[in-house]
């Protein structure tokens, strides 16, 4: 155990105070808030930066194996208050502020989310980074330093606007860019094969353009350790001003085309999630991000050990979903034509380097390059694509006996695509899904005959969440009781403790200081909202809560037939009992998402009904909170009641929202998808309220062939709330379409996602979570257990999991 430097206030003060003068030019007293924060980024920078230094010297030294996470995606939010959390100067940093004049909350609350992902696989990312240096595991992070994160959503007259999201203008405080580590991507041109005049084969690559890939290094700081670790974000960058060559030959044009496509690459993120498109930018952010990760680890392994061939002993790459696949043809290229090695020799190493997680079933989300695409941008990297593809297939078609129909779904290339998941089965040497469901689905269907072909490359590693961010940093309140019943602060290592709860579970004292604890979360969050939007919520009403992307597969839509079904019933019968509830929503759409827009647009349609309905007051409301983001959940979760994980079951592959309401004291009503699953084990039918058909009800029922509009003729409740959609609400649009879509499809299967098939199971569900609440007592017993048991969904959990069962790196023990 090291021991860490306790800063003080004062040290602090020194230290900002230097940064402002130093960095800035000010005074205190002429600092801004913008240079304050700043000042105080960079004092924790320093740190950080310091501690990184020792541990990448000391990997070296030990010949540590490391770990290198590759995603598309890492979705950070806020770092300024992680940070010095982690750091232990949480408590002497806000004093210093305080003491320098300024508001500390005001400081935290200035910063801007660092929005470079979309949703759960981002987030996990970031979780998970936290964890891996927390638990002292030797690891880098990789990504895109996009200029744009996910946008910003406004609604205007209910309806979703993007507008761009320039994090860098604050965010680049916590970024130090390495220009002596710069890489360089090629992109396009020509291969030919050439012998040399002692007869030796050489791949000749010419007429590429060439990206500047420029490292920007966020440190990551680890909770209770001198560990520290890095997230590498990489910016492109035209190579020198422009290219002179092709000015003086007069190729103006190509030259000045050549560099706004060079630094187009890290402009923005895409905003799909559990999506695919074939856009020829998205594959070169795939490829420019992979090929200067690879090859900076591979830079700094050669000067290591000047050679590659214990390559797989030393790193694992971990690759998060199909987004960086490409890692293992460059990696292949590397060692082929830079290293010189065989193919055999090459694919041994890649193939005991490579582990991949999947992150969805959905089959819109599978990745597929076309050909074509591949070939012109990258031209090395399809010859070794054919190469890899035509060995598998031989292999395959050898262990199936030439059966095509086993052969042809497996295949890697295939009718001009190719198939990225494929690639990643047939090169990685473990494939795991994320929750248990997920995992088994994997090995029965999406990859069955893969599984029974290598059935030990397939695992299981149900995610988990980072709890000191989403529960003692996020919700002091709750962390301040946890504290007092598990061991002081034992838990934030050791999340298993929370287990301590449990023996009160029937203290009426706690159980009080519980419910207590969540109607101050509940009012805090209220003025909040007050204070950004002037709307007003009914803090006496259930927080019935849905916030995740806006996914037609996540069933917002069915949670809204609900509460028209609720308002219907209120106004057909004024003495309708039901439990007063404050529905609050949150999601954005991707931008090319026609459905998901129209969703949001209703549930802002239905919003406005009820706001304006007097017969609602204090018994429903239903708001709509724009622009969700990880600092919108911070202070949500801690507020929430009841957790909406309503999924149709089969294809939400986890979940980490689920983990976060839970841990948050919330209760969940929700179908057996995901790692909803896991959270029954261990809670039972009595501390969850579940409902809806199972995976493989949902699957038989598909099979046999579904009829949504059997539902809607048979149930009277139901086909009000339908015939409503295609009347419309009081701001004068109706909803016709998405009727249409459940009964009749529009264009696909009707109701594809089995909204009405759920409908009757949901809605007593909701009835039998509105009795629980009205026995506060009862409510806030199943809330404490739903705590105590949470503790396997910490992140800190799953990174044990992925360093035992993947990447064999031992991992800090705590006592
Ligand atoms: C999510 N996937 C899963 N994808 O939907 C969720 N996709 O069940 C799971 O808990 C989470 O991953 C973590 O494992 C995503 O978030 C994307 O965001 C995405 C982004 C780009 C392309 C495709």
């Amino acid at each position: 155990m090291f021991a860490l430097h306790n800063y003080t206030k004062k040290e602090l003060m020194t230290l900002i105070t230097g940064k402002l003068r130093r960095n800035f030019g000010r005074d205190v007293e002429e600092a801004t808030a913008k240079h304050m924060f700043k000042a105080c980024a960079l004092v924790l920078r320093d740190i950080m930066s310091e501690r990184q230094m020792k541990t990448a010297d000391q990997v070296v030294e030990k010949h540590q194996r490391q770990v290198h996470y590759l995603s598309l995606e890492f979705l950070m939010g806020r770092s300024l208050m992680k940070n010095a959390y982690n750091l232990g100067v949480l408590e002497p940093l806000k004093q210093a502020i305080e003491a320098l004049g300024f508001s500390a909350p005001d400081l935290f609350e200035a910063e801007p989310d660092a929005g470079l992902g979309n949703g759960g696989l981002g987030r996990l990312a970031a979780c998970y980074l936290d964890s891996m240096t927390t638990l002292d595991i030797p690891a880098t992070g990789y990504s895109i330093c996009y200029e744009l994160g996910i946008f910003k959503q406004k609604i205007v007259d209910g309806q979703q606007v993007e507008l761009p999201d320039n994090w860098l203008d604050l965010g680049d405080a916590w970024l130090i860019p390495k220009m002596d580590e710069v890489e360089e991507v090629h992109f396009g041109g020509k291969v030919e094969d050439v012998w040399d005049d002692q007869g030796h084969h050489h791949i000749k690559h010419t007429g590429y353009d060439t990206v500047l890939a420029v490292p920007r290094d966020m440190e990551i700081a680890g909770y209770q350790t001198e560990h520290g670790n890095v997230l590498r974000l990489w910016d492109a960058k035209s190579p020198t001003p422009v290219d002179m060559n092709l000015f003086s030959s007069g190729q103006y044009l190509k030259a000045v085309e050549q560099r706004a496509m060079a630094e187009s690459i890290s402009k923005v993120l895409y905003p799909e999630d559990n999506h695919y498109e074939g856009k020829s930018l998205r594959l070169k952010q795939q490829y420019f991000f992979v090929s200067a990760t690879i090859q900076s680890i591979v830079r700094k392994h050669r000067a290591e050990y000047g050679t590659l061939r214990n390559f797989h002993l030393k790193h694992v790459i971990q690759i998060n979903d199909t987004h960086p696949t490409l890692a293992i043809p460059e990696l292949m290229r590397i060692l082929l034509d830079e290293e010189g090695y065989g193919w055999d020799e090459a694919w041994y190493i890649v193939t005991h380097t490579v582990a991949y997680t999947n992150h969805t079933v959905l089959a819109e989300a599978l990745e597929r390059w076309p050909q074509q695409l591949i070939e012109r941008w990258l031209p090395r990297i399809w010859q070794i694509l054919i190469e890899i593809s035509k060995r598998y297939q031989e292999a395959l078609t050898t262990y199936f006996h030439g059966d095509l129909s086993k052969v042809a779904p497996m295949a890697i290339i295939w009718g001009g695509e190719v198939r990225m998941a494929n690639l990643c089965v047939c090169a990685c040497f473990k494939i795991n899904g994320v929750s248990a469901l997920h995992s088994d689905i994997l090995k029965k269907d999406v990859f069955h005959d893969a599984y029974v072909r290598t059935p030990d490359k397939f695992t299981n590693v149900t995610n988990g969440i980072d709890h000191r961010r989403w529960l003692s940093e996020c919700n002091p309140k709750l962390d301040a009781l946890i504290r007092d019943c598990c061991g002081k602060d034992k838990y934030l290592l050791h999340p298993e403790a929370l287990t301590g709860l449990e023996k009160y579970q029937d203290d009426a004292g706690v159980l009080s200081r519980l419910g207590q604890i969540k109607a101050e979360n509940k009012n805090a969050f209220a003025a909040w909202v007050t204070r950004e939007t002037g709307v007003i919520l009914n803090t006496d009403a259930m927080f019935d809560v849905q916030v995740k992307r806006l996914h037609e597969y996540k069933r917002q839509l069915l949670n809204v037939l609900h509460i028209l079904y609720l308002y219907q019933r209120m106004k057909a019968d004024p003495h309708f009992d039901f439990t007063p509830r404050t529905y609050l929503f949150g999601a954005k759409a991707a931008p090319g998402y026609a459905v998901a827009k129209r969703i949001i647009r209703l549930i802002n349609s239905v919003a406005d009904m009820i706001a304006r309905d007097p017969a609602c007051k204090d018994r429903l409301q239903v708001v709509f909170l724009e622009n969700y983001r990880v600092s919108l959940a911070e202070r949500l979760m801690p507020a929430s009641e009841l957790s909406e994980q309503i999924s149709t079951a089969g294809k939400e592959a986890s979940g980490t929202g689920n983990m976060k309401f839970m841990m948050n004291g919330a209760l969940t009503i929700g179908t057996l998808d995901g790692a909803n699953v896991e959270m029954h084990q261990v809670l039972g039918d009595e501390n969850i309220f579940l409902f809806g058909l199972k995976a493989n009800e949902v699957a038989e029922m598909k099979h046999k062939g579904y009829n949504s509009y059997e539902y809607y003729v048979h149930n009277p409740e139901l086909r009000a709330v339908i015939d409503q959609l295609n009347v419309g609400f009081g701001d004068g649009i109706a909803y016709g379409d998405i009727a249409r879509r459940l009964l009749f499809g529009d264009g696909g299967p009707a109701d594809e996602y089995l909204l009405l098939a759920d409908f009757e199971s949901y809605r007593d569900a909701h009835a039998r979570a509105g009795q629980v609440y009205r026995d506060p007592k009862a409510w806030n017993k199943m809330s404490l257990l739903n705590i105590a048991r949470s503790g396997i969904f910490a992140a800190d959990r799953s990174i044990r999991d992925y360093a035992k069962d993947i990447w064999n790196v031992p991992v800090r023990e705590i006592k």
